[in-house]
């Protein structure tokens, strides 16, 4: 059955491949499954037949067959659920690994998205130059505690798994600031995320997208 995500015409970082499409497309190329990719709008975002798959008007949505999903947590559950390289088979090493993707995205998403807005949407009010030490400190304060239990392993429990996939990717969306630079493993935990075959067939496609040049790989 024919897998259809959805994803940004035009996305906001000039495809840098921080908009959550790209996790769902690095699930994708993990499963090894083909899918195919319908570009929308800001304005399609918000009209009727978008909203009918995703309630709040975002990307990205994931179609197959009768299903329809939102919520990257849910559609890279579902894609791990179904094919094998993305969950462990032993239960409580699979319970752990959908552990750490509950926590990429309730712990360790939360304050990070928190600076995004910040900085991106914020930066200009007469407040801004107080608050932004606070957030950036709750940011440090969750890098510090997942470097930690981190320490000098490659991912957070045993293999690669869907909980690192998820952590990641949530983790990407610090790079550009060089907070990550603080935290020497987590710096190279995500660098080993970026050099995974897969995930660059995700980057380069969403790249594509953005740029008008087809993937090379
Ligand atoms: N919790 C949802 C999920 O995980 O699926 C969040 C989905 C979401 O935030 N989607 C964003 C969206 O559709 C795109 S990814 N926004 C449009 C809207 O709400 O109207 C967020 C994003 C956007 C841009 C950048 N960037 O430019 O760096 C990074 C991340």
């Amino acid at each position: 059955m024919t897998i259809t995500i959805t994803a940004f015409e035009r996305s906001p970082d000039g495809g840098r491949g921080l908009a959550r499409d790209t996790r769902v497309r690095w699930a994708l190329e993990e499963a090894g499954q083909p899918y195919e990719v319908r570009l929308v709008s800001f304005r399609a975002m918000k009209e009727p037949a978008h909203l009918a798959l995703h309630p709040f008007g975002q990307i990205p949505t994931y179609e197959e067959g009768d299903l329809a999903l939102f919520e990257t947590g849910s559609i890279v559950f579902h894609i791990a659920e179904r094919h094998a390289g993305l969950l462990p088979d032993d239960a409580d090493a699979r319970a752990r690994a959908i552990t750490w993707m509950f926590a990429a995205l309730n712990t360790v998403e939360p304050p990070i998205l928190e600076l995004a807005t910040a900085r991106v949407l914020e930066g200009d009010k007469p407040w801004s130059k107080e608050r932004l030490p606070l957030v950036e400190d709750r940011v440090r304060d969750r890098l510090k505690q997942l470097s930690a239990r981190l320490a000098g392993a490659d991912w957070l429990d045993g293999g690669f798994s869907a909980g690192d996939l998820m952590m990641v990717s949530v983790l990407l969306r610090l790079k550009p600031s060089g907070i990550l630079d603080g935290y020497p493993n987590l710096a190279a935990y995500v660098a080993r995320g970026e050099a995974r075959p897969a995930y660059k067939r995700a980057f380069d496609a969403q790249l594509a997208v953005n740029t008008g040049k087809p993937p090379t790989g």
